[in-house]
């Protein structure tokens, strides 16, 4: 079984053994300590409404930053959360993780197991990450920025670059997906604080709006994407530092990608891509199970409610 994330191709193969020069299961850095100060402060809680210039920025340019979106106390349940679902993952199974196959050295494998430490659906096998994903009030967020009404979860992931993490090379998400629709979002919850020196995102300000399906995959060629759209190299890129607490949203045709991690310290994000509800199917594999791939049709709408379960829609009481 192959996966496809926002990424290449990983073969599902589990990597029990230590091997000369790869990077074991207990060397792996999930978590650092972090000071409970440098976090946001306050009382207030989760923000769950875009203001009226965040929506505006967000068509506009594709993305946009909703600072202090968790209070320190919600940031301190989603870092609990995402350590621990990711630690039983690892060191677990590892499917659905682009850990699990022993890299070959210099292969196209080895230099994506290196851009960040990838687990996807976690909600799946997490019952705290599951509460946490499944809050309407986050997804009605997204869909608030989308302008759409109803909105199911196609994956969430952790994506932590490790210390001296590879960059991520630039790259458009929905492409991957087994789904087509212009208005696919995706939330990018900053856990750390995301620096130009440890690798926070880069957004090519308006490519949703011009982006075709034709996709680069995330390799070590940073420039690949801009082969297919060269009139993008005439946009000056913006590079988003955010605080932990802050979150991320961008447009599923946004061009986006990350600098390296020149720190010593794990750079962690937990997010989530959404799909529109009614969005059809269009052939891809992607994340799907061989069951649910083969029994779909293209142009029909994934409405499964266990592999893209519907967390908010108009009307519902958050
Ligand atoms: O965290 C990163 O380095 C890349 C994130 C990304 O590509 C995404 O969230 O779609």
């Amino acid at each position: 079984m192959c996966i496809r994330a926002s990424g290449t191709i990983l073969p599902l193969r589990c990597w029990q053994m230590r091997s000369n020069g790869f990077v074991a299961r207990d060397e792996i850095a999930i978590a650092h300590d972090f000071d409970q100060d440098k976090c946001n402060t306050g009382a207030a809680k989760m923000i769950t409404e875009p203001t009226a210039d965040q929506i505006r920025q967000y068509r506009e340019t594709g993305f946009v930053a909703i600072p202090d979106m968790f209070n320190a106390d919600e940031l301190k349940e989603w870092r609990r959360v995402t350590d621990e679902a990711v630690r039983e993952r690892i060191t677990g199974s590892r499917e659905m993780t682009n850990q699990a196959d022993e890299p070959a050295v210099g292969g196209a494998n080895d230099y994506y197991a290196k851009v960040f430490l990838q687990a996807l659906r976690l909600a799946d096998t997490h019952e705290g990450m599951r509460k946490l994903m499944y809050d309407p009030r986050v997804a009605r967020m997204a869909a608030t920025l989308a302008g759409i009404d109803a909105i199911r979860i196609w994956h969430d992931q952790a994506l932590i670059k490790q210390p001296y993490g590879n960059p991520t090379a630039w790259h458009l998400d929905n492409p991957y997906w087994s789904f087509t629709s212009r208005d696919a979002i995706s939330i990018w919850i900053a856990l750390d604080d995301a620096t130009l020196q440890n690798g926070c995102l880069c957004f090519i300000p308006g490519s949703h709006k011009t982006a075709r399906y034709e996709n680069s995959g995330i390799g070590p060629q940073l420039d690949a994407l801009f082969k297919i759209y060269p009139e993008w190299m005439k946009i000056d890129p913006v590079a988003v530092p955010a605080k932990a607490g802050t979150a991320l949203f961008h447009n599923g045709m946004t061009a986006h990608g990350a600098g390296a991690n020149m720190t010593n310290k794990p750079r962690r994000a937990m997010t989530c891509g959404y799909m529109p509800d009614g969005a059809p199917f269009n052939g891809t594999r992607n994340i799907l199970p061989e069951q649910l791939f083969k029994a779909l049709k293209i142009g029909e709408p994934i409405n499964d409610d266990h592999q893209t379960p519907l967390v908010w829609k108009k009307g519902m009481a958050v």
